[in-house]
């Protein structure tokens, strides 16, 4: 965007919920653009008076009470006026305040507008703009850490452009005066990329959620196991073997792990075609899922926890199984534990620094590309290649190429 374009893009005043959706204690609208008192006193009369940071309860007309926040233009997240209005969590009165504000010259913003606004208005750069949404959006506590700790990836991007150019004049010159000299060293700059697209590969693993099924005979007590753990009533139990066709999923936070618990079918012989669909459902599940709570007979994989369910039926002796009875809520915190450890254990590869999702794809493009210029046998072609990553390079690290909002901040949540 030009200067001219950014300024009027700004210009207008834009809202959105901060908070989820649904019935909540309370629920959270922020509004923000330039100028906001003079705009909104004529209709939620007080707003003038309210002083930076500071919170007062103000009357809404017709629509609720609410606590309102003010945040004055630049010392706020946008770095423009930011109003934070906290009413209660009642989608009508949400959706009522939501009116309110466009009548009275308001839009609703886009994913990631109230950050995207903040890089506009020189308030944080685009990559800790990418860091906030990242921590909002991360999968686990390991994840969160890496995301604080981990140094701008540019400066490591800028060292390799840094070193590319280094070499590319090098050859340059040697090609201009046809002079004799060893090949550059490629392969330190090769292995550079290769630690951050590797990086990259496993912050991308990180990122998907764990899978914990569910696995066993019919009327083991699988989905009476998982209404406990997900603590609603979700999957329909009953006596009668084969109750559970299609494969439910919940996504559950257990010690703060965050991960997806999945109830199947229970696996038996069966001719009748529908159960069956669901049979064949969970075998393939079976092998997908990063961790399998069997609540069959025992099996040696490193992915299974073994346990015995209705164990106020009857118990096993067997040290490595785990007695649960969910009926009686026996065991349960024991198989928490244990679910936990089983995903601490899936993070523990060697994940040192956190990639976005945006650049991994290109950190795999610069990969070929110095692999191409490696096994390149003429120092031409080489320096051609290596041409190529430096323009490569030169447009992730430069943003006014690209579309900044539809490559970055699209992807931010709504209100962020
Ligand atoms: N005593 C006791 N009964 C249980 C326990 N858990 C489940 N049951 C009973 O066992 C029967 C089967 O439970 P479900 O949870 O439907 O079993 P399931 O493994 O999901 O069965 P399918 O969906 O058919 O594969 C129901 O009658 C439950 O009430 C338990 O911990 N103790
Ligand atoms: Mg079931």
């Amino acid at each position: 965007m030009s200067p001219s374009d950014i300024s009027i893009f700004l210009e207008t005043p834009v809202f959105a919920t901060a908070t989820p959706p649904g019935v909540s204690a309370l629920a959270i609208v922020r509004l923000t653009g330039w100028n906001l008192k003079p705009l909104l006193e004529p209709h939620i009369p007080g707003i003038s008076k309210l002083s930076h940071s500071r919170a007062r309860l103000i009357e809404i007309p017709g629509i609720d009470r609410a606590v309102v926040t003010w945040f004055e233009a630049p010392a706020s997240y946008t770095g423009q006026d930011v109003l934070e209005l906290s009413v209660h969590g009642n989608p009508v009165i949400v959706q009522k305040l939501s009116e309110f504000l466009e009548k009275n010259g308001a839009t609703a913003a886009q994913a990631g507008e109230f950050s995207y606004r903040a890089v506009l208005n020189g308030k944080m750069s685009v990559e800790e703009a990418e860091k906030i949404n990242a921590v909002i959006m991360a999968s686990s506590e390991a994840e969160i850490n890496l995301i604080r700790s981990s140094s701008g990836i540019n400066l490591l991007l800028e060292d390799i452009l840094g070193k590319a150019r280094e070499l590319l004049a090098i050859m340059e010159t040697a090609i201009e005066f046809d002079e004799e000299i060893t090949f550059p060293d490629l392969e330190t700059l090769r292995n550079q990329i290769d630690f951050i697209r590797t990086q990259g590969k496993i912050t991308r693993n990180k990122h998907k959620l764990p899978k914990v099924l569910l696995y066993g005979p019919p009327n083991c007590g699988k989905s009476t196991l998982f209404n406990a753990i997900i603590g609603f009533e979700r999957a329909i139990v009953s006596d009668v073997p084969g109750t559970t066709r299609d494969y439910l999923e919940v996504e559950v936070t257990v010690k703060g792990h965050r991960f997806v618990l999945i109830d199947s079918a229970g696996v038996r012989e069966i001719t009748e075609e529908i159960e069956n669909a669901g049979v064949n459902m969970t075998l393939s599940l079976f092998e997908s899922c990063d961790i399998i709570l069997n609540c069959g007979p025992s099996l040696d994989d490193p992915r299974c926890t073994n346990l015995k369910t209705k164990s106020d039926i009857e118990r096993s002796t067997d040290p490595g199984i785990i007695n649960v009875s969910a009926v009686k809520r026996e065991g349960l915190g024991e198989l928490m534990n244990k679910i936990a450890d089983q995903i601490t254990n899936l993070s523990s590869d060697n994940w040192q620094l956190w990639v976005s999702e945006r650049i991994t794809d290109d950190l795999e493009n610069m990969y070929v590309i110095v692999s191409d210029a490696i096994s390149s046998p003429l120092m031409e072609i080489k320096a051609e290649f290596l041409g190529k990553l430096i323009v490569f390079l030169e447009g992730l690290l430069g943003y006014e190429d690209f579309d900044l909002y539809g490559m970055i901040f699209s992807r931010f949540c709504i209100g962020k």
